[in-house]
C-alpha cells in the first residue's frame, strides 16, 4: 500500500476533522482593557478567563491593599465583559477547581471543554512572558499572542532607536517619542514653547502655609475579598479598611480621578511635583499609575486628557506643569518598559555596588526616630502609595546608603505599592533607585544628605535627629551615611564627571572630620534597627 504524508497544522486538521472551533482567551489581572480589539465583537465560539491565583499572589509579598485592587478590578472588569455578552469564566481564589497557575486552570478548561485555540495577550512581566510562551509550546491545540494595545511604543522600539550606541538617555527617547506621536509638537518636529524639557522651572517646596488639595478617594467596599483573601491565608503587608478601599476599581472610577486630577491637579503637578510634607501623602500627583498600570484607562487617554485641559486654560495652566506630566508618562514610562525588555533576566541580578545588607525591621513598622522615612514608610503602609521623590529620595536614598541589597529593595518595592509590577518597579528600584545597573538608567547615583531632604520637604522641623549635625548626639543619620558611601565607592564613582566635585570636598576635609563622619555612619549601620 502507498502512504501519501502531509505536514499540517492543528487548525487545519481541526477543521478537517469539521471540529467545532472555539477559543480560550486568558486575560491577566493587570490586562483590563475594555477597549482591546478582543472585546470589538462578541463571538459565541470564544470564552473568557480570568482567574484569581495563588502563583500571583504569592510570587511577592504584596500590600493587601495591592491584592485587593486587583481582585476588585478584576471581578468588575469580568461583569462588565458578561453584560456585554462575552462569555466569562471567574475563578475566585477558594473555588474548588481552582488549581492556581494559570496552565494547570487553562489545561482543565481545555480538556473539559474542548477547546481547539488558545490565546493570551502579551504580558508585562518577563516570568509570566516565560511561563506563557512555554505553555503555548507545551500544547497540541492551536495558539496565539496579540499585543496588550496599551503603549505607546513595542517591546523593543527602545532597542532599535539605540542600536549600536552605549548610553540610553530618556531625554533622546523622550524627544523621540514625542516626534513620533506628535504630542507638544509645532512645525513638524520643533517642541512647542521652544524647548524640551522645563524641568528647572518644577521642583518647588510647598510654601509654609499652603493647603494642598484633598485627594478624590472612592468608597469601595470589598469586604468580600478581604475575606476571601483572609480565608486562603495570603500573606500581605500594610493594613486596609475594608470598608472604604479608596482606590478605583474600574474604568468609571479611573476616569473620574483622571477628571480630577486635570481639573484640580495638574495646574500646580509640576511646581509641587518633588514636594515632600508630613500629612499630605499625594499632594498635586495624579495616583493614576494603579488604574494605568492594570490597563482600566490607557496612558494615550491621561496624556490627551492633560494637554485638553491645558489647551481649554492657558491662563492658569503654565506650559510647565504640562511637559512635566508628560513626559512622566510618554517619557520615564515607556522608557522604563523599554530598558525593562531589552535587559531582563539579567537585570534582576544586577548589584554594582555589591551592595548585602538587610533592610533595616522599620521598613515594615514606619517605627523609626527618622521624621521622613517614618512619614514615607507609614503613609506607604497606609495607603499602598508614595510619590517618586519619596521612594526615590527617602526610601530609596536611605536604602542605597545603607549598603543594603537590591534583591531587598526590589522585593519590598514589588510588594508594597499599589501599582508594583516588575517591568517598572525594578527598572525604578535596581535602576534609578539604586544605581544597581550600574548607569543604565541613571547617569549617577540619587543619594542625598540631610540638606536635599529638608530643602524639598518639612521633615526635618518634627525629627528627633538634627538635620545640621552631622556626628554626635542625634545627629541626622543621613549626613554621616552619605559621606561614608562617597567614601566606601571612590574606585567605583569618582571618575563619574557628575560626582567628581563632591570628591573634591571630601579629598578636602580634615582626616580627623572624614574619620569622625566614617566613625559616626559605622554606628549608625551597626545599630540600624534602632534608628
Ligand atoms: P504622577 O506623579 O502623577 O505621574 C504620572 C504618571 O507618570 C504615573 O502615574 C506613572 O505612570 C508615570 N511615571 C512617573 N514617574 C515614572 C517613572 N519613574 N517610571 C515610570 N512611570 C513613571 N511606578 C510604577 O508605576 N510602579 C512601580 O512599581 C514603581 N516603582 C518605583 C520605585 C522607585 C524606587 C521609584 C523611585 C519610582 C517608582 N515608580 C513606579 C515610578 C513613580 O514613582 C510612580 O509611577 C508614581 O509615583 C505613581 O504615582 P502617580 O500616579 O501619582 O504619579
Ligand atoms: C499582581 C497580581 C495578583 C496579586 N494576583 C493576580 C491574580 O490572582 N490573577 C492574575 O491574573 N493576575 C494577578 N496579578 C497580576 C499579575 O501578576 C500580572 O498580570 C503579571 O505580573 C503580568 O504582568
Ligand atoms: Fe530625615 Fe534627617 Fe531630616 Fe530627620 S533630620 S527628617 S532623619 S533628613
Amino acid at each position: 500500500m502507498k502512504l501519501n504524508t502531509a505536514v499540517i497544522d492543528v487548525e487545519t486538521l481541526n477543521k478537517m476533522l469539521k471540529k467545532k472551533q472555539s477559543t480560550l482567551r486568558l486575560i491577566l489581572g493587570d490586562q483590563l482593557n475594555i477597549n482591546h480589539s478582543w472585546f470589538n465583537n462578541v463571538d459565541d465560539s470564544i470564552t473568557y478567563i480570568l482567574m484569581e491565583i495563588r502563583s500571583e499572589t504569592d510570587y511577592a509579598q504584596h500590600h493587601i491593599q495591592k491584592v485587593i485592587g486587583i481582585f476588585a478590578a478584576m471581578q468588575q472588569f469580568a461583569q462588565e465583559l458578561k453584560s456585554r455578552k462575552h462569555n466569562v469564566i471567574y475563578l475566585k481564589l477558594n473555588d474548588k477547581n481552582n488549581l492556581h497557575s494559570f496552565d494547570e486552570n487553562c489545561d482543565l478548561l481545555i480538556e473539559k471543554n474542548n477547546y481547539t485555540q488558545f490565546e493570551y495577550q502579551l504580558p508585562d512581566e518577563y516570568r509570566v512572558d516565560e511561563h506563557l510562551k512555554n505553555y503555548s509550546k507545551s500544547l497540541k491545540i492551536a495558539s496565539h499572542v496579540i499585543d496588550s494595545e496599551h503603549f505607546y511604543s513595542s517591546r523593543s522600539e527602545l532597542k532599535n532607536l539605540f542600536e549600536g550606541k552605549k548610553m540610553y538617555l530618556m531625554e533622546t527617547f523622550y524627544r523621540h517619542m514625542r516626534k513620533k506621536h506628535n504630542i507638544l509638537i509645532v512645525d513638524g518636529d520643533k517642541p512647542l514653547h521652544g524647548k524640551w524639557n522645563f524641568d528647572e522651572e518644577n521642583r518647588q517646596k510647598l510654601p509654609k502655609h499652603h493647603k494642598p488639595t484633598a485627594p478624590l478617594l472612592f468608597l469601595n467596599d470589598v469586604s468580600e475579598i478581604e475575606n476571601d483573601i483572609k480565608k486562603a491565608s495570603i500573606k500581605t503587608i500594610g493594613v486596609i479598611d475594608a470598608k472604604i478601599f479608596l482606590w478605583p476599581v474600574n474604568r468609571e472610577q479611573s476616569l473620574q480621578l483622571l477628571e480630577f486630577f486635570a481639573k484640580e491637579c495638574l495646574p500646580l503637578f509640576g511646581r509641587f511635583q518633588d514636594a515632600m510634607a508630613p500629612n499630605a501623602w499625594s499632594l498635586y500627583h495624579s495616583r493614576l499609575s494603579f488604574s494605568m498600570n492594570i490597563k482600566l484607562i490607557s496612558p494615550k487617554e491621561v496624556v490627551n486628557r492633560a494637554i485638553l485641559e491645558y489647551t481649554k486654560r492657558p491662563e492658569e495652566i503654565e506650559y510647565n506643569q504640562l511637559e512635566g506630566f508628560v513626559r512622566q508618562i510618554i517619557g520615564w514610562r515607556e522608557y522604563m518598559r523599554g530598558i525593562y525588555w531589552l535587559k531582563m533576566p539579567e537585570y534582576a541580578t544586577l548589584n554594582y555596588f555589591e551592595h548585602t545588607e538587610k533592610l533595616p525591621k522599620w521598613f515594615w513598622t514606619g517605627k523609626t526616630k527618622m521624621n521622613c522615612l517614618k512619614n514615607a514608610i507609614s503613609q506607604s503602609l497606609q495607603f499602598a502609595y508614595a510619590h517618586h521623590i519619596q521612594r526615590l529620595m527617602i526610601t530609596g536614598n536611605f536604602s542605597l546608603l545603607a549598603g543594603v541589597n537590591p534583591n531587598e529593595v526590589d522585593a519590598w518595592y514589588l510588594g508594597i505599592y499599589i501599582d508594583a509590577f516588575e517591568w517598572v518597579e525594578i527598572t525604578n528600584t535596581r535602576g534609578m533607585s539604586q544605581f544597581a545597573d550600574g548607569g543604565i538608567v541613571g547617569t549617577k547615583p540619587y543619594v542625598s544628605s540631610a540638606t536635599y531632604i529638608n530643602k524639598m520637604s518639612s521633615y526635618c522641623t518634627g525629627c528627633y535627629y538634627d538635620k545640621a549635625k552631622k556626628t554626635g548626639y542625634k545627629a541626622c543619620p543621613f549626613n554621616s551615611l552619605y559621606w561614608n558611601f562617597y567614601d566606601k565607592h571612590e574606585v567605583k564613582l569618582a571618575k563619574n564627571p557628575r560626582i567628581g566635585m563632591m570628591y573634591n570636598v571630601w579629598r578636602k576635609m580634615q582626616p580627623s572630620a572624614k574619620a569622625e563622619l566614617l566613625e559616626q555612619a559605622d554606628y549608625y549601620l551597626k545599630n540600624i534597627d534602632e534608628l
